[in-house]
């Protein structure tokens, strides 16, 4: 395998590279470089070889349909060559293709987020999600507007949140995960990314997520979700649930600590009763519409 495509696979592994969006474009980038330097003569061992580093790419993390949707893109399309040249090429389109699909739905999603944000309003947000940030900045540019983040443990992704946004201006303030309650009353909006979403509506997306979703509704506050509509499962239609990705014990706590058991889920899963909508690149769509949305959209 090149190096730099293990060099990817690391990254992802190791949150390096997070967020879905991030994780299906590196995915997406790794895959076309591996095809590019494949040494297959015949085209039985080129599809396997595509298959096998498909395989590992979405393994990585276990909650991404973005990257199994991503890789069935792909070899969708590279399956269709007749010599292993050929493959080369449809995936050196492909990825062009891809990249500007993925920038086009993304510049939609930051309009019509950014449009839910009023003048003066104070929006509470989660983890590092590349598409809210977008969204935060752009509102930013156009009205007054204060952010709210929490430090999201165990990996404190919430850090380069706040830091991006205050980067670009943006009124920020970090609290711990356990002060979400506490601020609630002077939050107008919340607004998560997405890692998953299903069938029915139930939004995965980094720990704590679910929480949050209740005590917004519980206080009222209108809670969204900004997520592509490649983030949706399509294993989630046939009654199965997408997997939660158990990570290591010590990012919770480096130093083992004696008779203590530590689990470590990444993400949670939000009813769609507590998710006002998915502000999408079709639009913002309502938790029961998402189904139809992706037959219409996703085209692999
Ligand atoms: C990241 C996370 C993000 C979504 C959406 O979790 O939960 O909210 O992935 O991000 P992790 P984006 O840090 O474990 O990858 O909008 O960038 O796709």
């Amino acid at each position: 395998m090149a190096s730099e495509v293990s060099r990817i696979m690391k990254e992802i592994k190791e949150l390096k590279i997070q967020g879905a969006r991030r994780v299906a474009a590196a995915s997406a980038k790794a895959l076309a470089i591996s095809v590019k330097k494949s040494k297959a003569r015949d085209l039985d061992s080129f599809f396997k070889e595509i298959e096998g580093t498909g395989s590992k790419l979405i393994s990585l993390r276990s909650t991404e349909p973005m990257v199994r949707n991503t890789i069935r893109y792909f070899v969708a399309r590279i399956e269709k060559a007749r010599t292993v040249e050929d493959g080369k090429r449809i995936a050196e389109e492909t990825l062009k293709r891809y990249d500007k699909e993925f920038t086009e739905s993304f510049v939609k999603i930051t309009k019509y987020g950014s449009d839910l944000i009023w003048d003066g309003q104070t929006v509470l947000t989660h983890c590092h999600s590349t598409t809210v940030n977008s969204i935060l900045v752009h509102a930013h540019k156009h009205k007054k507007i204060k952010v709210i983040c929490t430090e999201t443990r165990p990996k404190y992704q919430g850090h380069l949140t706040a830091k991006q946004l205050s980067n670009s201006g943006v009124d920020v303030t970090m609290i711990v995960d356990s002060a979400v309650k506490h601020v609630m009353k002077s939050v107008d909006l919340v607004m998560v990314g997405a890692d998953s979403v299903t069938a029915e509506g139930a939004l995965y997306n980094k720990i704590g997520t679910a929480g949050i979703a209740t005590i917004a509704h519980d206080m009222r506050v209108p809670f969204y979700s900004a997520t592509q509509i490649y983030k949706f499962d399509p294993i989630t239609k046939l009654g199965k649930m997408t997997e939660i990705e158990m990570r290591p014990a010590k990012e919770v706590l480096p130093k083992p600590m004696k008779g203590v058991k530590i689990i470590n889920p990444a993400f949670d899963i939000t009813d769609p009763l507590y998710i006002r909508a998915f502000i999408t690149e079709a639009g913002i769509i309502p938790p029961q519409s998402v189904g139809n949305a992706a037959d219409e959209y996703i085209r692999i």
